[in-house]
């Protein structure tokens, strides 16, 4: 049986984990990241079912990084840097048209990164928030100054529709599991440094490496 703990989330629990994601050279740390986008995944999980096509997408992702990690090159993709030094040098990344590497590192962390920049916004809606704002609203607009972006019409439509049936604030705030409101507002803004922070490093390394657009 399944412990209620583990199905339980605490906002807490994902700031733990971006924090021990940045080692002092800021580099990021794989495996924390993933952690990181797991706690996120179950989070989205006691929302409600209409997320679960967006967080099986997800979920795919997180598996194949992980899968990275465990393989018999894990050595390579201890952090995001070594992972891309190491599939750009070795040529496992389609760099143009999709082809050949469909689940090269690269390109599957790219879309969680893009994903991680919505997040961003959207915390900080909801940290600037007042009580009678709309948790449908705030996401939606993180979403089409972020990811929208960079997905077909289909997929934005099926993501504007979810949005709607998105919780109120006050059990947003509930989910996140963190005490009172007052207390929710101050973990966010512990939070978002720290989740930007990554978010930065990450598409400074990406930019520089000139792989911002990955098919
Ligand atoms: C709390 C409410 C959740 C709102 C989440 C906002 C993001 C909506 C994203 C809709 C994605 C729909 C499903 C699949 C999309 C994929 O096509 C793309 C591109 O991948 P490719 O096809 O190139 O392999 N996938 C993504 O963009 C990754 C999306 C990850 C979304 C994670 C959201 C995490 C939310 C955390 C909640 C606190």
């Amino acid at each position: 049986a399944v412990a209620l703990e583990d199905l339980k989330f605490t906002l807490q629990e994902v700031l733990d984990t971006f924090k021990s994601c940045l080692s002092e050279h800021k580099e990021v740390f794989l495996e924390h990241y993933v952690a990181g986008w797991r706690g996120l995944v179950k989070f989205m999980n006691c929302l409600g079912s209409v997320f679960s096509f967006i967080s099986k997408d997800a979920v795919n992702k997180i598996q194949i990084l992980v899968n990275h990690l465990n393989g018999e090159n894990g050595a390579h993709y201890v952090t995001i840097q070594s992972m891309v030094k190491y599939e750009l040098d070795s040529q496992l990344v389609d760099l143009t048209k999709r082809g050949s590497f469909p689940e090269s590192g690269c390109r599957t962390l790219l879309r969680l990164h893009r994903a991680l920049r919505w997040l961003e916004l959207f915390l900080e809606r909801l940290r600037t928030s007042t009580e009678d704002s709309n948790t449908s609203v705030m996401c939606s607009e993180a979403y089409n100054e972020s990811l929208a972006q960079h997905h077909a019409w289909i997929i934005r439509k099926a993501a504007g529709t979810a949005f709607w049936a998105l919780p109120g604030r006050a059990t947003f705030f509930d989910v996140m599991n963190v005490g009172s409101p007052e207390q929710v507002m101050a973990v966010l803004g512990d939070t978002l440094p720290l989740i930007s922070e990554v978010y930065q490093v990450t598409e400074d390394l990406y930019a520089q490496n000139n792989i911002l657009e990955l098919p």
